[in-house]
């Protein structure tokens, strides 16, 4: 899984990308700080609870294991992550995020980054674009000051969004263009396929599926059914063609960041085709810090954080974590946990795995409990899950063991999520 973070320059995405990963970025107020890619890990919490809380269950209720102590630091959980980690049950999957430099008007033309940069969002399965929901920055990003009238912010924000799905469907559009005449004449022996098959092979390098370009390529045949000669179709025709297949390949959603500045109420009055969710990169950033330095006990996307050690805090620290506290007490989150996990999980409708090698203790072949768990596509089946955890074991595969009512299934299987499953293969 990839979501690659775009926006306009000086919106706060490396703010929102150093404060999902804890990476250490530069972050400055003025445009194009950002130049070459940051790409990192964001840990996100799978929405079940890790079945080590019902493995638990099971060796406690057995005699084999007693209660957590209550200092327990892992409150309960007794799994052995590879990666990511696990308290109280609360399991962390990673999810990749690419940082990419600020994108201006034209640059699908080669303005400011331009192409270069619209590469680096190759392979992302998403889009979250950072805006600055206080309109505190313009079209380029050069700081201003922040919009006083809601028309003025709405307006700012919705030109925001509107350009930057422009620019995209641009860039596709300049793809396409390159060698659409040529390349579609295939059409005339092999029919629809054939137009298929070429936009496949132009967009390969996006990181493009055949499924998502038959879906966009339906979408677009809903607006415009005509395809009986598609190597004379105009600019137009071919710019809506780009819109679907862009859609499709890099859906956007919005982060409307610096929302502790913007005006209450502006966010309902903008149009976007994704979820919008409020956020506060800033002090996301701020509350992982002071959590990692020890100073506070913050969970991932919480309301509310305890300070840990009043005592070795000076004053200033102290008032600006008590704002803060209030704040987030007042809007509920920062929002950067809840997009990432909105858009996993809701609109790219992804679930959590957890494949192993001993269906009974649910340990893999050295004896660690759950130690991976995947984040899969809903609907995959247990034969590509295989693939995904090793490509012996999909070649090989003989069945699987569902962890939980030990009974055989087959490649066919479609998983669940927080499925425990154990794969056999020759
Ligand atoms: N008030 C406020 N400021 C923020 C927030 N998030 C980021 N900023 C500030 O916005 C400015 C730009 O942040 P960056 O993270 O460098 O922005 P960027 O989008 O990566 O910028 P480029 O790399 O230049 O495209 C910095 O001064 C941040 O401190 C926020 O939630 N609230
Ligand atoms: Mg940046």
């Amino acid at each position: 899984m990839k979501i690659g973070l775009v926006g306009k320059p000086n919106v706060g995405k490396s703010t929102f990308f150093s404060a999902a990963t804890l990476a250490k970025v530069d972050i400055a107020n003025y445009p194009f700080c950002t130049i070459d890619p940051n790409v990192g890990v964001a840990f996100v919490a799978a929405r079940l609870p890790c079945p080590c809380k019902e493995l638990r269950q099971k060796l406690e209720s057995d005699g084999r294991l007693s209660p957590p102590l209550d200092d327990d630091p892992r409150k309960g959980s007794i799994c052995e992550p590879r990666t990511g980690s696990c308290v109280e049950f609360k399991r962390l999957v990673p999810c990749y995020l690419v940082d990419v430099a600020g994108l201006v008007p034209g640059a699908s033309e080669g303005r400011g980054r331009g192409n270069a940069f619209l590469a680096d969002l190759s392979n992302c399965d998403a889009l979250i674009q950072v805006v600055d929901a206080a309109a505190s920055t313009d079209i380029e990003g050069n700081p201003t000051s922040p919009a006083k009238e809601i028309v003025n912010a709405v307006s700012s924000i919705q030109a925001e969004i509107d350009f930057l799905s422009l620019e995209l469907d641009n860039w596709i559009l300049g793809l396409l263009e390159d060698s659409w005449s040529r390349g579609v004449r295939r059409v005339q022996s092999e029919g629809e396929k054939g137009i298929l098959n070429f936009l496949h092979d132009k967009l390969t390098g996006l990181g493009s599926s055949m499924t998502l370009i038959t879906k966009g390529f339906e979408q677009f045949k809903s607006q415009h059914n005509d395809s009986t000669s598609p190597w004379d179709w105009q600019r137009d025709v071919l710019q809506l063609l780009a819109k679907n297949l862009r859609k499709q390949l890099f859906p956007i959603h919005i982060a409307a960041n610096k929302s502790d500045m913007a005006l209450s109420g502006v966010l309902g009055e903008v149009n976007a085709n994704g979820i919008i969710i409020p956020c506060m990169a800033d002090m996301e950033l701020a509350l992982r810090r002071a959590s990692s330095a020890g100073m506070i006990d913050y969970q991932l996307g919480s309301s509310e954080f305890s300070i840990s050690d009043e005592a070795n805090l000076n004053e200033k620290q102290l008032e600006a974590l008590n704002k803060m506290k209030e704040k987030l007490a007042s809007v509920g989150s920062t929002g950067v946990a809840e997009i990432i996990d909105k858009v996993l999980f809701d609109q790219l409708e992804h679930i959590v795995v957890y494949p192993v090698q001993d269906e009974g203790q649910w340990t893999d072949g050295d004896g660690k409990v759950l130690p991976d768990a995947f984040v899969v596509p809903q609907g995959i089946t247990a034969k590509p899950l295989a693939y995904k955890v090793h490509s012996d074991l999909g070649d090989g595969f003989i069945k699987g063991v569902d962890g939980r009512t030990r009974r055989a299934v087959g490649a066919d299987y479609e998983l669940n999520n927080g499925d425990v499953l154990k794969i056999h293969s020759k």
